[in-house]
């Protein structure tokens, strides 16, 4: 990850947007607040869906000017390693120890510049991935009204293959909290994109097609498209949506990252306050199955949780059989699930691309030993690949 410096950083650079955005912030209210008192039915709901468009609108106006008040425009968040997670949770409840806990938190990490962004960097090493995980403190004290810092926290998490959760066992209602901060930064935990798509046309208005019992009114629908700069488009809507979901799908600035919960400091509760900790996961919508109970202090429970990150990342090893030289079973080439040949390829980078002939496959994917396949071949956890190419 890299910070770019920022650009103009005088003082009355700075005083300027700050009024700017205090504006911003009293007209977000105003909305918000209208919002909320005006009952949701039939009659109304076309207006409520200008209202939140706008609401979207001007929180983004918000985010923008805030990252460009604060850390300066662009600055560029480079992944390293095969996947990265961000380990979100209030102060205390022990993302740092976790962090040394699982990772060698001061190799590989050395070319990090972290400025003035709060964002403390780990490699994960399992199965042969390197997995990068980031603590990221200052989520919930520099993000909550929106302000400098929180943003560029935020922007990383953004990047993040997967977040996880950290909670104490004795809070676990901070996870609404955590949800609640990412959600109003336009990051979807848990969800897939809407099956909502916009194609813009020259002329004729805005035309809605839908293979679903639509519940809004159509008219809700185009006024909300409308709103969001569209004039003619033809538009395929896929699921039931709601408001919140339809402006989900037109704006594509969301990201959609699936999540785990760990419950940490396990080892400060004994079995009989297990039952409440659980009654509390299920108050919040988590599964007390898939909560992974740890401390991070007694370092139990870390395999778990290691498998687990494995699991939800959806990563798959490949062993390359490489020309002369055999099999490699010590360092696989990490992908994700449903990734083909072709990502492989790109993966292994040099120019594997340009000379491709054709693939032969090993293993769980293919139909039978050495089978030859072509670049859209998806592969699967433990294949081995060999890679044909061309002189
Ligand atoms: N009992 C217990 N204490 C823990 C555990 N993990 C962290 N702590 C303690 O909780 C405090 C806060 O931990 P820290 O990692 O700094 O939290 P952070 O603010 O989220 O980074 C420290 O005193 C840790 O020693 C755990 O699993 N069990
Ligand atoms: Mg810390």
């Amino acid at each position: 990850m890299v910070m770019e410096a920022g650009a103009d950083k005088s003082p009355f650079a700075r005083r300027q947007s700050y009024t700017e955005i205090m504006g911003l912030e009293e007209e977000i209210a105003e909305i918000e607040q209208e919002i909320q008192e005006t009952p949701y039915n039939k009659s109304t709901e076309a207006h409520i869906g200008r209202l939140k468009s706008k609401l979207a609108e001007k929180k983004e106006e918000l985010t923008k000017q805030q990252s460009s008040s604060g850390g300066g425009p662009g600055y560029a968040v480079e992944k390293h390693g095969d996947a990265t997670v961000a380990l979100v949770g209030f102060p205390s409840v022990g993302k740092s120890t976790l962090l040394n806990a699982m990772t060698n938190a001061d190799s590989e990490t050395g070319a990090y510049e972290f400025t003035t962004l709060d964002v403390f960097p780990g490699m994960l090493k399992f199965r042969g991935a390197n997995i990068q995980l980031l603590d990221v403190p200052g989520l919930i004290e520099g993000a909550a009204g929106g302000r400098g810092d929180g943003q560029e926290v935020l922007s990383v998490v953004r990047t993040a293959d997967l977040v996880v959760f950290l909670l104490s066992v004795f809070e676990i209602d901070q996870y609404d909290r955590l949800h609640e901060e990412l959600y109003r930064n336009g990051i979807r935990i848990d969800q897939e994109p809407p099956r909502i798509s916009i194609r813009p046309k020259a002329k004729d208005g805005i035309s809605i097609n839908s293979s679903v019992d639509l519940e809004l009114d159509e008219g809700t629908i185009t006024s909300i498209i409308r709103e969001h700069g569209h004039a003619n488009a033809d538009v395929t809507i896929g699921e039931t949506v709601d408001i919140d979901r339809l402006i989900d799908g037109i704006r594509d600035n969301r990201v959609y990252i699936p999540s785990l919960v760990a419950v940490n400091k396990a080892d400060l509760i004994d079995r009989n306050y297990l039952p409440t900790v659980n009654e509390q996961l299920r108050e919040h919508d988590i599964d007390p199955d898939e909560a992974i109970f740890i401390s991070a202090e007694k370092e139990k429970g870390l395999d778990s949780l290691r498998e687990a990150i494995w699991e939800e990342l959806g990563l798959i090893r490949i062993y390359m059989d490489k020309p002369g030289r055999g099999v490699d079973y010590e360092e696989p080439l990490i992908l994700f699930e449903g990734d083909t040949v072709e990502e492989a390829c790109s993966k292994l980078g040099g120019s594997f691309d340009e000379r491709f002939r054709f693939a032969r496959v090993s293993g769980p994917s293919a139909k039978h030993d050495e089978q030859q396949v072509g670049p859209g071949h998806e592969l699967a956890d433990e294949d081995v690949l060999r890679i044909v190419t061309s002189k």
